[in-house]
């Protein structure tokens, strides 16, 4: 988050100037948005997405509700909880909340089933994730109290499990948590002047 997505080679690839972006060489395709990258690498593979319409139609439901819901909104918190050391405390509230709305909404979701879209894990399981941890192992996460989601707890415990999960989190190194943190931040700020 040097600023690179600012620059006109990025910016050709994603005009939104922001990360991630996936260029597939193979198809000389390029696309942007981590939503649509799951879903194009989950088509391409066949992997990762249920092949029932219906299922798959209840995965498009939760993995839009985290790029609509989750994502934007903790992103915010942090904003304003972290970035901006919490100046307005009826704004950060806001954010709170909803986010805690929103775990709790999930929590629901997963009584009764293993993940997000049923007995599969599927990629609104991998959208799901980096938020729902960054609530247990971020600073923010001491805002949260996710003590009494024993549903999302134990999906979460369930992901964090996957030795493939476990792998991705050491990409692109493995780094202490207050520098993720750190990192995270200038990313969701990250729009310089705009924000200054
Ligand atoms: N809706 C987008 C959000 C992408 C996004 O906000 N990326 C952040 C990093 S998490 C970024 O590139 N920030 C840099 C900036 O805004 O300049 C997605 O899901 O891919």
């Amino acid at each position: 988050m040097g600023g690179e997505q600012t620059t006109p080679e990025f910016t050709k690839m994603n005009p939104n100037q922001k990360i991630p972006v996936l260029v597939d060489n193979e198809a000389n395709f390029t696309i942007s948005e981590s939503g649509a990258i799951l879903f194009y690498l989950a088509e391409k593979t066949g992997k990762l997405m249920p092949s029932d319409p219906l299922k798959k139609a209840k995965m498009m439901e939760l993995l839009m509700l985290q790029m609509s819901g989750l994502g934007p909104y903790f992103g915010q918190l942090i904003v304003w909880a972290a970035a901006w050391g919490n100046e307005f405390p009826k704004v950060t509230e806001r954010y709170q909340k909803e986010v805690m709305r929103l775990l709790s909404v999930l929590d629901k979701h997963l009584q009764g089933q293993a993940y997000f879209a049923g007995d599969e894990f599927t990629i609104a399981d991998i959208a799901f994730f980096p938020w729902v941890r960054m609530a247990h192992v971020h600073p923010v996460g001491e805002m949260l109290s996710t003590q009494g989601l024993t549903y999302l707890n134990a999906w979460y415990e369930r992901i964090a499990a996957r030795p493939a999960v476990q792998k991705g989190l050491l990409v692109p190194e493995p780094n202490p948590p207050e520098k993720q943190f750190k990192a995270f931040v200038s990313a969701v700020v990250g729009l310089g002047d705009v924000h200054a």
